[in-house]
This record gives C-alpha cells, structure tokens and sequence, in this order.
C-alpha cells in the first residue's frame, strides 16, 4: 500500500474511532517559520502509570545542558552522566530476546512467525540528534526537580530510538517556559513561537497547563524542517509522558497513525501508545528513511 493512501486512511478511521477526543483531528497548518505542517494530538492515557520513575533513565552519552530563564538569559548549566555501558545493554538485550526468538549482532526478530513487531529493521549507522527542553510555568510549578525529571523522560523516549534505529538524543538546553493558549494546538504553536531557533534538532514542551486537551501534541513534517521540530506532552507522570514523547517525536519524522482496532503493535497505534516501546515494520522503515532529517 501506498504511503499516502495509508496516511490518509489512517487519518480518517482515527476521525472516526476516536470521536472523544475534540483534538484528533489534523490541522493542516504553517509553523512559525513557514514550513507546511500538520498538526496530530495524541489522546490522554486511560491509565495512570508510574508518577516517578525507579531508576535513573538510560544515558547513552554524557551531555551538559545549557540552563536558560524565562527572558532567555543563561543561567547555568546542568551535567547529565552517562550510564549505560552500550556493549553491556546490547548483550543484555541480546539475552532477554533470545529467550523469545531469534537474535542476530544487534537486530532481533523475537517473532518469529512473521508478525510486525519491528524488531527485523538494521538500525543502521549512528546518528546523535539534540533536543532543548521547554518546561512551562505549570509543570516547573508541580516539579522543583523538572531539569532532571524531563531529561529522564527524554531519555527514555530515546531507548527506543537508540535500540531500533541507532539514534541517541542527547538534551542540550533547558528553558523556562511560559504556556499560553487555549487548547493543545495552540500551546504548541505557542512553543514554537517563543523557543524554536536553538538550533537544537527538537523542541519539545512539557506542559502542566489546564487548557492542554491532549497527552501530546506535535508537528508532522513532510520533510526535513528548518527550525527545530517541535512536540509538547502533557505531565501525565513519569511512564506515560515518556511513551507519548516518543510517538510525539515519531511525528516529528513525518510518521502518521496506524489504524486503531487494526491490532496493529506500534506506538504510533492509539490502542498502544502507551504500552509499547517499538513501532510495526512500515514505521522503522519510514524512521530509516527519514533519517537524516536530524542530527549528524
Ligand atoms: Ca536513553
Ligand atoms: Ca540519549
Ligand atoms: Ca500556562
Ligand atoms: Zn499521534
């Protein structure tokens, strides 16, 4: 099936599936600097999750993070420590898979039957990309702890990417950030007029403000922007936000939806979006493709 074709379906049984959430729709919209966008929510978990997490997250290189106020002005700088040895993760992933099926160097197939669970995609060469936190009013607020609490998110959401696809995020900057806007469409925009121009790869929000109607939000480009690509998530604690910050950044790659009801397991399917960690076979290829987008 075509790409298109499938988007568009995908689009209009999300319409149809899923008529609570006033924000499914797609907003054919610009970004603040020109580029054609659409804009896709995801819905709020039905769970509450984990509110903090139990370990610290999965750092797969050492990073500072530059700390800006509210007017922009730097005000420090924060130290996130690698810790994760990646020869010593791989052979641990090595092992847990191989319980489950087959395993070959560094890609697993632990379907053997033939199903999509994307594990059968090369996750190809190394490629590190940067992402500036933006952590509203709301949320700085709720969490005295936000540098930390939204770069293990962050680093979270990445495992995924760096497991499937060989793409780290490494946080860079940090912002304070004041939300405005009535739903989460325009708290996003809001985002991207007031932070976007780091020259960071992502932006991405994390809100805490009333008006945001959806657990995410992000941009879904149709090619390589300009500025940084930029995703807002909802707090909605420490398991759910990560799951929805990287289907929020999937969109960032230009992914679209995969059909609820289909069975289809992908993050990018509103029936898992918050239960699992890999996208089907059409979306690692569709990453794969989009690569280079971001990063170096
Ligand atoms: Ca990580
Ligand atoms: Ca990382
Ligand atoms: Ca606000
Ligand atoms: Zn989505």
């Amino acid at each position: 099936m075509k790409r298109k074709g499938f988007v568009a379906l995908t689009l209009a049984l999300s319409l149809t599936l899923a008529p609570s959430l006033t924000d499914a729709k797609v907003v054919e919209s610009t970004d603040t600097h020109g580029d054609s966008v659409s804009i896709e929510a995801l819905p709020k978990a039905k769970n509450k999750g984990k509110e903090k997490f139990d370990q610290p997250a999965q750092v797969e290189q050492a990073t500072t993070a530059e700390v800006f106020d509210k007017n922009k002005n730097k005000v420090g700088e924060k130290k996130f420590n690698k810790n994760v040895d990646k020869k010593a993760k791989k052979n641990d992933k090595k092992k847990a898979q191989s319980e489950e099926g087959i395993c070959i160097l560094f890609w697993c197939d632990n379907d053997p039957g033939g199903g999509d669970d994307g594990g059968g995609t090369d996750p190809g060469t190394t490629r590190v990309v940067t992402v500036f936190i933006a952590a509203d009013e709301e949320y700085r607020a709720a969490h005295s702890d936000w540098q930390t609490l939204t770069q293990d998110i962050v680093e979270n959401a990445d495992n995924g990417f760096q497991r499937d696809h060989n793409i780290d995020f490494q946080v860079k900057g940090l912002g304070e950030w004041s939300s405005q806007g009535a739903n989460a469409s325009e708290i996003l925009q809001d985002l991207d007029r007031d932070w976007n121009g780091t020259g960071d790869d992502f932006l991405v929000g994390f809100t805490k403000d009333s008006n945001f109607n959806a657990g995410g939000i992000a941009y879904v480009y149709p090619s390589s922007p300009s500025n940084s690509a930029v995703s807002v998530n909802l707090d909605q604690g420490a398991t759910n936000t990560w799951h929805a910050a990287q289907h929020e950044f999937s969109h960032n790659y230009g992914l679209g939806h995969d059909p609820q009801g289909s069975g289809i397991e992908c993050i990018m399917n509103y029936d898992y979006s918050y239960s699992v960690d890999y996208w089907d076979q059409d979306h690692d290829d569709e990453i794969q493709a989009h690569k280079a987008w971001y990063g170096n």
